[in-house]
């Protein structure tokens, strides 16, 4: 939602940057010039006719006069033209299949011209009927591959990213909490729940039930509805015009809230086993409450802590119900008590204009000191193998470690911290020499090259040099797209542990690499962990939220993720990596 002519805008954009894409190398050009506006675009705190009533189009980093008349265009008319005659020239519908694994710009355009494919549902039936690995080039191991792509492919398709989920959850949640009518309104289901993708999206609200009508005819009748699918006495369910995604609407009194919104946050795993428990205790719980099975007595039902303490329970976090082991340890009071969002006292990865990044590293500065409670940030450009995220050569780097300096003088204050996001070369090796990896404050150490191998050695290797501080986004999974590399975690984990390297989560929407499954089995293994946005624009810092979600669902406590420390602190993780080396720990 937000702004809608600039989300528009954004995915034009990035749809001329893939049509540019799939046109091929004489075009690179554009394709990266669109992909960067639409990135910005997608970012910007303003209505972007705000910009072009100021006359201040191009004044927007990546907006030439080419682009600032196409957005221009796209304000008066509704459409741009340009945009309109590329998408003839291209099978369209296949775009955004380009970057699934196994398909690629050159082969879907050997498909398409080979077999005159334009749409998916025609590619995944010439695929099973072999008439794909007739073609050329398109051996068995190829389409298995692609195979495999679109089985990853699905689960985007089906399912809502966590981020997307959360943003559209919370605008509707808004609103809904603007209507005087209702008391209180929350997430439910796997939303509330915070997991990684999400089916639909349920929302619990109350009110008196006298005014239920009217609180269904307003959600029925909002803007952003499309199709209303169910429209009952406490139940409203919708299709959303935006991304014709359902929310399930559901109306209960005040004095069923706790009991209802246990009931309806799920999951249905989590559920039954509380209420099997709850059976062998005398009780019974429902939506409407917990109630006694002698007396038919309700017993409570207002907060879900009342309910978990009529069973003598601890409250048990949203994010914990799965039934995992938080019932057996809820019962006994000895659950962790998760991390937060106000622990988090730092960022540790974001990239700023001296590699991919869209803002320079004053307004990264201003931006995060005026939204953030942070005690510092680390930025982590990249370094020169990464030819696409235009990385640093040494002069560059020198020349950024400068004016970093001149930032933390001016603010009297280490507040920025020098890092480095370097690359492991396909033998392990790093991009910098050790001489100026000593430079940094921070190293993060991750793969952006040779998908296809097994991995494990190469991080093993980085793991061990004694200059890396972090492993970042260790998996390299790219929900949708990529499946994670060959790795044995097992082994990641024990040399991140005895060479205090600490384990990224990456909290970018489509990798959140660690998941919480690894995270999990970090942390039970003794291993740090460091939670960061690696942002790109001013918009992504808003990414921790999520990146704390993940911890959350690994179980994690303030104490296992690195950067909820102060920075003396981190130093001594950083100290106790080179006294290992020193003692040939490693
Ligand atoms: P999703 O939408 O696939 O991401 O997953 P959920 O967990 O949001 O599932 P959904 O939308 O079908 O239902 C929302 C919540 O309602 C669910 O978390 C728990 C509750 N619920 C749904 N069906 C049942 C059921 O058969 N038994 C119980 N106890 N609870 C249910
Ligand atoms: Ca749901
Ligand atoms: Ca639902
Ligand atoms: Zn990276």
């Amino acid at each position: 939602m937000g702004f809608k002519k600039n989300m528009e805008l954004v995915k034009i954009f990035m749809e001329m940057s893939n049509i540019y894409k799939y046109k091929g190398a004489e075009e690179r050009f554009r394709c990266l010039a669109y992909l960067k506006a639409s990135k910005m675009l997608a970012s910007l705190p303003k209505n972007i006719s705000t910009y072009l009533q100021n006359d201040t189009l191009e004044g927007l980093s990546g907006i030439g006069e080419g682009m600032a008349g196409k957005i221009k265009e796209y304000i008066r008319t509704g459409k741009i033209k340009k945009f309109e005659e590329l998408k003839k020239g291209v099978p369209f519908e296949l775009l955004d299949m380009m970057d699934i694994t196994g398909f690629g710009t050159q082969s879907l355009k050997n498909i398409h011209e080979k077999l005159h494919i334009s749409t998916k549902e025609e590619i995944i039936e010439a695929l099973h009927n072999g008439s794909i690995a007739k073609i050329k080039g398109f051996g068995k191991t190829k389409v298995n591959k692609m195979l495999v792509g679109l089985k990853i492919h699905k689960t985007i398709e089906e399912r809502l990213l966590l981020w997307d989920a959360l943003e559209v959850g919370e605008t509707v949640l808004n609103w809904l909490r603007q209507i005087p009518e209702i008391h209180n309104a929350e997430l439910a289901g796997s939303l509330r729940r915070r997991k990684e993708t999400i089916g639909d999206i349920d929302i619990l609200v109350s009110c008196d039930e006298r005014a239920r009508k009217i609180v269904v005819k307003h959600f029925a009748d909002t803007d952003f509805a499309g199709q209303v699918l169910v429209k009952g006495d406490t139940m409203v369910s919708i299709i959303l015009k935006e991304n014709g995604r359902q929310v399930d609407l559901r109306i209960v009194n005040e004095d069923e809230w706790g009991s209802a919104l246990l009931y309806f946050t799920g999951s249905k795993e989590h559920s039954v086993h509380l209420r099997t428990i709850a059976k062998e205790k005398g009780f019974k719980i429902s939506e409407y409450g917990i109630f006694s099975i002698k007396t038919g007595k309700r017993i409570a039902s207002k907060t879900e802590k009342d309910i978990y303490s009529t069973l003598g329970f601890q409250y048990i976090p949203p994010e914990l119900r799965e039934d995992k082991g938080e019932i057996e340890l809820g019962q006994k009071h000895k659950l962790p008590e998760l991390i937060n969002e106000n622990d988090i006292a730092g960022d540790m990865q974001m990239h700023s204009i001296y590699s991919d990044g869209l803002n320079t590293m004053e307004a990264i500065v201003h931006h995060v000191r005026k939204n953030y409670d942070y005690k510092y940030i680390v930025i982590t450009d990249h370094s020169r193998s990464s030819r696409i995220a235009h990385g640093m050569d040494k002069k560059r780097v020198l020349q950024q470690l400068h004016e970093i300096r001149s930032i933390n003088k001016e603010l009297d204050e280490d507040y920025v911290k020098a890092g480095i996001e370097v690359d492991i070369l396909p033998d392990g090796g790093l991009d910098f020499s050790d001489e100026l990896l000593a430079e940094f404050d921070w190293v993060t150490a991750s793969i952006h090259s040779r998908f296809n191998i097994d991995n494990t050695d190469r991080i093993i290797k980085a793991c061990e040099n004694p200059f890396v501080n972090c492993i970042g986004h260790p998996t390299g999974r790219l929900i949708g797209k990529r499946e994670s590399y060959q790795i044995d975690f097992e082994k990641v984990m024990e040399t991140a542990k005895y060479t205090n390297t600490a384990l990224e989560i990456n909290a970018q929407p489509d990798r959140m690499d660690l998941n919480e499954i690894l995270a999990k089995f970090a942390v039970e293994r003794g291993v740090m962990l460091s939670i960061s946005t690696d942002s790109h624009a001013l918009k992504n810092f808003e990414f921790m939220k999520l990146g704390v979600s993940i911890a959350r669902r690994a179980w994690c406590k303030k104490g296992d993720v690195l950067n909820t420390r102060s920075w003396e602190e981190i130093n001594k993780f950083k100290l106790l990596k080179f006294e290992k080396k020193l003692k040939h720990e490693y």
